[in-house]
């Protein structure tokens, strides 16, 4: 492996360029001005070489990916971010929709006695649905089936939950925890930056807000990830300052688990106006997130919303990670335009799409512990 790094850190004139190779052999941290360097001046094969490398020294050819399901309570939304297809105002017209608590455990249930490890539960921001409602879901979900892990609210749902609730941060996750919240999922990030956040999505948590969740969380021992909305009106510099803040939370906490960038599509709402990025930025994006973020046990390429042949691409930019089966039930990103208008996956369709790019299909858990090596079972689909 070292050989190849060796090439081209002996191959590369940029004397800037050949600085960051060497830190990347020699396990060191690269600053915000090399990341920026990388944006700048990285071509696609060498920050994909040097992520290809870091992937392969902290997973080899380990691809994970879970069983899981969504969950979308609701799309009525009381915020109004330029970027989003999916919210409404109202749950009785044009698309809108609202779950009732039975509705979701039916749900719920209709996953009795499959092998599905976790539920992703995430939607709008819906002015009625408050602390006690989702407590009481997260008490039967957990009373009906305890050892499925529950993965929960962006921190934009939590924050408002919170304000309403007149909790504290730390109060009203400790109360959720309780109730069987297990772990964060990463929405509601987008571009930290306030000059960015003030065009995009200027009514809901900031940046810091954002951080804090996540840190209390991270506190009580939940895991959470962390997204980065990106391809749409931000500069190189504010993903930098995205990141940054990321890996600066994590070197105090440890409590993200994943980093999964989110290409902005552009479909039916305020930005359509803005071009989405092309796959080369998409695959160098996910390559100097490997890089930069060194502390980021793992990246994921959210394939429903790269699409599967862009997902199997970033096997070889940086990415480890292409989440799950997830099920039919996701409606914000079909609703944004994405390839996938059927974001569903059978196990079997997943393992095959990994093994194509010769990687390692595994099956974790949220938390990535191992449930199934499937590289143990070669002439095993399913
Ligand atoms: O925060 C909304 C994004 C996020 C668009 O933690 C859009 O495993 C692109 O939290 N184009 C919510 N993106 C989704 C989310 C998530 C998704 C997958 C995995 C995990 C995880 C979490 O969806 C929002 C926003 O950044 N989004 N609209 C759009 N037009
Ligand atoms: Fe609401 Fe989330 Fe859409 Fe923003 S992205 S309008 S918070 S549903």
């Amino acid at each position: 492996m070292n050989a190849s790094i060796d090439i081209l850190i002996n191959s590369t004139e940029d004397a800037g360029l050949k600085s960051i190779a060497q830190k990347v052999k020699d396990q060191q941290r690269i600053t915000d001005e090399e990341g920026l360097m990388l944006f700048q001046k990285g071509s696609l094969g060498f920050v994909g070489a040097l992520a290809n490398h870091i992937r392969e020294r902290m997973h080899g050819d380990t691809t994970y990916f879970n069983r899981n399901f969504h969950i979308e309570p609701t799309n009525v939304c009381v915020f109004s971010c330029a970027f989003c297809s999916y919210s409404r105002l109202y749950a009785y017209k044009e698309d809108g929709w609202e779950l009732s608590i039975e509705q979701m455990l039916d749900m719920v249930k209709a996953y009795d006695g499959k092998p599905v490890t976790e539920v992703h539960i995430v939607g709008g921001v819906h002015p009625k649905m408050n602390m006690d409602y989702f407590i009481e879901l997260m008490q039967k979900v957990k009373a009906h089936r305890p050892e499925l892990h529950v993965k929960a609210f962006t921190a934009v749902e939590l924050d408002y939950m919170f304000r309403k609730a007149k909790l504290s941060t730390e109060e009203g996750m400790k109360r959720l925890h309780e109730a069987g919240l297990d772990s964060l999922p990463g929405g509601g990030a987008e571009i930290f930056a306030p000059e960015i956040r003030k065009q995009i999505c200027d009514d809901k948590v900031d940046a810091e807000g954002w951080l804090s969740i996540h840190e209390a969380a991270h506190k009580l021992g939940m895991h959470s990830n962390a997204t980065m909305l990106y391809g749409h009106i931000e500069q190189y510099g504010h993903r930098i300052d995205h990141m940054r803040r990321l890996r600066e939370l994590q070197d105090k906490t440890g409590g993200f688990n994943t980093f999964i960038p989110l290409k902005f599509r552009n479909m039916d709402n305020d930005m359509s106006h803005v071009p989405e990025s092309t796959i080369t930025e998409d695959m160098r994006l996910y390559a100097i997130a490997r890089i930069y973020l060194d502390n980021f046990p793992h990246i994921k390429a959210y394939w429903p919303m790269l699409g599967r042949q862009n997902a199997q691409l970033a096997l070889s930019f940086g990415v480890n990670d292409i989440d799950g089966t997830i099920d039919d039930t996701t409606k914000i990103y079909t609703m944004a335009g994405s390839e996938e208008q059927t974001p569903t996956m059978s196990t079997e369709e997943l393992v095959s799409l990994i093994r194509q790019v010769k990687r390692r299909p595994v099956e974790r858990d949220t938390l990535y512990n191992v449930v199934r090596d499937f590289s143990l079972e070669e002439n095993v689909l399913i």
